[in-house]
């Protein structure tokens, strides 16, 4: 199992250079919106994509993953809601532990399930501690994971959890405030987790200004990820990947 798309975003890390991800939920694009958001994406220099989401009713994941593929070069990491959103198709895995919630099925139990699949399925399996913060209302991720997010303003706890995923072995780093929060996560926040921890640091959750992307990258962020605001307005892609592309950090 190769590690390319890990050593990419250290790579990347290492030279100060933020990275800008496109979200797509499966359930919510067809040919035509494909079509439309993976040339946006080329002309953009959009670094990655994730495919996946908490809840997922179509099925069409593989089909999603392979209609990305087929149009585009950029690689496809899967963020997957469950076990159940596994494809080989993709180039690799967030291997997802909900490290800020206390349910033990999204800390271990889901992973011991679907450890040979994952195994066989060839992918590049990236563990990442994924650390959901309250976005301002009940989102999607909140309500399925039946676990309660960080409070946005009590960053020591963000600290903690992400130091402690640090030390346990884990990747990445993903705060997320989950899809189509009101409010996304606090400069502030970001800035004290990015401290605190040296790896590469994931944020999400109801971005939808390049002004904000911009803003976290310059806390701290090493890369941001857009998924509804992008479903609702595909021009945005340009715009919040040139703020999020015009930060380099000394290293
Ligand atoms: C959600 O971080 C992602 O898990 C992206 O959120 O869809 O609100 O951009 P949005």
């Amino acid at each position: 199992m190769a590690n390319s798309i890990y050593t990419s975003i250290q790579q990347r890390k290492s030279e100060g250079k933020k990275s800008f991800v496109v979200l797509i939920d499966p359930d919510k694009v067809n040919e035509h919106s494909l079509d439309d958001i993976t040339l946006k994406a080329l002309d953009a220099g959009v670094d990655y994509f994730f495919v996946g989401g908490s809840l997922m009713v179509s099925g069409k994941m593989e089909h999603c993953v392979r209609g990305i593929k087929e149009r585009s070069s950029i690689p496809v990491l899967l963020f997957p809601g469950s076990p159940a959103q596994l494809t080989g198709h993709a180039d690799a895995l967030l291997y997802l532990s909900l490290i800020s919630g206390r349910n033990p099925e999204l800390l271990i139990g889901q992973h011991v399930i679907s450890a040979p699949t994952v195994k066989q399925s060839g992918l590049e399996v990236i563990s990442t501690g994924y650390i959901v913060i309250d976005g301002g209302a009940p989102t999607t991720v909140s309500y399925i994971s039946n676990a309660t997010p960080i409070p946005n303003d009590k960053p020591d706890i963000a600290v903690c959890t992400a130091m402690a995923g640090e030390m346990l072995g884990m990747k990445l780093i993903y705060l997320d405030a989950g899809s189509g929060a009101q409010k996304p996560i606090s400069e502030e926040m970001i800035a004290a987790v990015s401290l605190n921890t040296s790896l590469p640091l994931i944020v999400g959750g109801g971005i939808s200004q390049p002004e904000k992307a911009y803003l976290n990258v310059k806390h701290g962020a090493d890369i941001i990820v857009v998924g509804n605001s992008i479903e609702r307005n595909s021009s945005l892609i340009k715009e919040l990947a040139d703020a999020v592309h015009q930060v380099v950090n000394a290293g």
